[in-house]
């Protein structure tokens, strides 16, 4: 059996996924696909090869009868209305991140799909498929380290040359802030936002880098950079020091070289090759469950928790206190569902 995948957004991961769909997995075919640059759309269709309808817009493609399933890659603020009508269709949603650019868009789909009774949202935070994350939480779970008492982390881009007011932020930290829940299995209580002198490099008006500090239910301390216009390189560090033990996140491999009295290994530069794997895995066991009528992925509570994550951190930037997270308590739909990746 084929999922039939229609795809709203084409743009850079848009094209990436349906490539991938396209050419590397298994189990699912791009019948339909739309961006609000029409041009963009034909392109895709005409580069992979598609036998795709071209809709004129979102909705349109939901609604149509031949779309299974749909993948929204458009820009953050349209996330919100395509998943809403998504759910209203009764299809399953992947969605990039972030599922919605407020907390009370986010709150709005979660109260839609639970009133659906069915969970259909997955959100694209494909670190959870990462396998040196995977390795990581294992490693914490089985105790080799001990207790975790703090995390040393980085997420350093290159360069950012689209980047604009607090996206550091809301379109690079967001990662942190799933993938660290997920790797402890904690909340946060509370958030401070330190601003460092700014980098040369930023775009004009936005603050780079950041230093951030999170702490956790259990009391565990995380200091996160975030440094989008790094120069060096695309590099994602995160070290836990347990009590018995500290654990790093496996570098991605690269070939170590010893010449002209020098030691040197590669280091990537964009976030694409970086995850490519992750990302494989993740639209891979999207496409098994949702055949399988199952939802296992990051869940639209997940894209929630990271919302309201998101506005505390951007208070706490503001105001320069230390600013508490309150989250609600996670409906037991969300609780009871499924054993989560
Ligand atoms: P992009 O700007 O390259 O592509 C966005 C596309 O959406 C564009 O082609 C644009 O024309 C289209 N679009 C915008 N509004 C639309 C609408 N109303 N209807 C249909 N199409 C519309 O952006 P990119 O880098 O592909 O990012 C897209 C999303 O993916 C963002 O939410 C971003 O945060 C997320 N993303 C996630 C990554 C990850 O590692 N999980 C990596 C890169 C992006
Ligand atoms: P992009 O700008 O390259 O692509 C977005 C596309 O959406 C564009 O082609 C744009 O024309 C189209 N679009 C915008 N509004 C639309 C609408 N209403 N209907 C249809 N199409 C519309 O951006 P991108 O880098 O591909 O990012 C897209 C999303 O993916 C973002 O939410 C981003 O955060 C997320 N993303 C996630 C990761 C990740 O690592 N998980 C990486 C990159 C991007
Ligand atoms: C991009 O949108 C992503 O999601 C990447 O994973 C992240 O590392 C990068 O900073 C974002 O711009």
């Amino acid at each position: 059996m084929v999922l039939k995948i229609g795809v709203i957004g084409t743009g850079a991961i848009g094209k990436d996924h349906i490539h991938r769909i396209t050419n590397t997995l298994n189990g699912g075919e791009i019948i339909a696909v739309t961006d609000v640059n029409p041009e963009q759309a034909e392109a895709v269709v005409e580069t992979e090869n598609l036998n795709a309808e071209i809709f004129k817009d979102g909705h349109a493609l939901i609604q149509s009868p031949n779309v299974d399933a749909v993948v929204v890659t458009s820009w953050g603020p349209t996330h919100e209305e395509f998943v809403l009508a998504s759910i209203a269709a009764g299809k399953p949603v992947f969605c990039e991140k972030p599922l919605a650019t407020t907390a009370e868009g986010c709150k709005r789909i979660v109260d839609a799909e639970v009133e659906s009774g069915k969970q259909l949202v997955t959100v694209g935070f494909m670190r959870r498929y990462d396998q040196g994350y995977r390795a990581l939480k294992k490693t914490i779970k089985e105790n080799q380290i001990g207790t975790p008492l703090m995390l040393h982390c980085a997420h350093r881009n290159q360069n950012a040359p689209a980047f604009h007011g607090d996206m550091p932020i809301t379109d690079s930290f967001v990662h942190e802030i799933d993938i660290l829940r997920w790797l402890l299995q904690d909340d946060y209580v509370s958030v401070q936002v330190i601003q460092p002198r700014r980098t040369r490099f930023a775009n004009d008006g936005m603050q780079d880098s950041y230093m951030i500090l999170l702490e956790t239910k259990e009391g565990i301390r995380i200091d996160a950079e975030v440094f989008v216009n790094c120069q060096y390189g695309y590099d994602v560090q995160c070290q836990v020091v347990g009590d018995t033990g500290i654990a790093n996140l496996p570098e991605p491999a690269s070939v170590v070289v010893r010449k002209d009295a020098k030691l040197s290994s590669d280091i990537l530069t964009d976030w694409k090759p970086r995850f490519i794997d992750a990302y494989d895995v993740e639209i891979q066991e999207w496409i098994d469950a949702t055949l399988k009528g199952e939802m296992n992925g990051p869940s639209a509570w997940d894209g929630y928790v990271v919302s309201v994550t998101v506005d505390a951190c951007l208070e706490a930037k503001n105001s320069e206190k230390i600013i508490p997270i309150d989250l609600p308590e996670c409906p037991s739909f969300y609780r009871e569902a499924k054993v989560e990746v």
